[in-house]
């Protein structure tokens, strides 16, 4: 079960908000900034009505079932491109030392094991006359999301279903630790590193649909700062800043 009194054991001193139920936790996290909402800062809830993905699509997860988070960093904005890597290492890392197998990451940010989405991440930037006032990095974490019957029953996975039971007071605390740990070196050649060690499509064919169309060939690196760079049918090789990798 989630508390504040349950959180307050795990976080320790870590300034952090709960709520039962609220739409987003970003959207909380975004009003904490202006009020001062320190780096290391934590928004969480048991229940998120309107989580939302990138590029307006929504999150899925009923009440009880995940972590959902919104970790406030106070960066410099030379670092804003590494700070979606930080999540997904620190994620990784936080479900690989459950012991859990067949964790990696799929370009940009999503966790996956064994091929199945088991964490997305969503970094919002909030800006105040010209100069970043913060990110939020939002990161919902599947662990013990029932997904049969829904659009996401072959491709999502929870925790719980490689091990169980997990307690999500105690996983936050590890995952914050980790957090706190790549979030203080974000331009460190060892969170790009580890980043790009744990890209699942690297060498393989792919289809990614970006906004202005999709490109499909073999994805060949991930350039120092995020983007990906992949070889199409003409053997030109594109450079892909955001979009949907899929698999052939
Ligand atoms: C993401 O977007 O993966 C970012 C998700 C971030 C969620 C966190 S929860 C805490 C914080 N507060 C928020 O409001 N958001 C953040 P994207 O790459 O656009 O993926 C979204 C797509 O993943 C959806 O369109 C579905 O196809 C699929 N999806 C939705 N819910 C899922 C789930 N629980 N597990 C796996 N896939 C899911």
């Amino acid at each position: 079960m989630l508390s504040v009194e349950r959180l307050e054991q795990t976080l320790g001193v870590r300034p952090f908000q709960y709520l039962e139920t609220t739409a987003s936790t970003n959207d909380v996290a975004m009003r904490w900034l202006p009020e001062g909402a320190p780096a290391g800062g934590i928004v969480t809830a048991n229940e998120q009505v309107q989580g939302r993905g990138r590029l307006g699509r929504t999150w899925y997860a009923p009440p009880g079932t995940a972590l959902m988070l919104s970790y406030v960093l106070r960066p410099a904005a030379d670092d804003l491109p590494y700070i979606g890597m930080a999540g997904a290492v620190a994620v990784q890392e936080t479900i690989q030392a459950l012991g859990i197998e067949g964790v990696g990451l799929k370009w940009p940010n999503d966790v996956q094991i064994d091929g199945r989405k088991v964490c997305g991440i969503l970094p919002e930037a909030a800006w105040q006359n010209g100069a970043l006032l913060g990110v939020v990095l939002g990161i919902g974490v599947n662990v013990r999301i029932d997904f049969a019957g829904t659009p996401f029953e072959h491709t999502a996975i929870s925790l719980e279903q490689r091990v169980s039971p997990l307690d999500r007071a105690e996983l936050l605390a590890r995952l914050a630790e980790r957090l706190d740990v790549w979030t203080a070196r974000l331009s460190a050649d060892e969170l790009f590193e580890r980043w790009q060690a744990g890209l699942v499509m690297l060498g393989r064919s792919v289809s990614i649909a970006t906004v202005t169309g999709t490109i499909t060939g073999t994805a060949e690196a991930v350039e120092r700062q995020g983007a990906l760079v992949v070889r199409d049918a003409h053997g030109v090789l594109q450079r892909v800043i955001a979009g949907d990798i899929a698999l052939g």
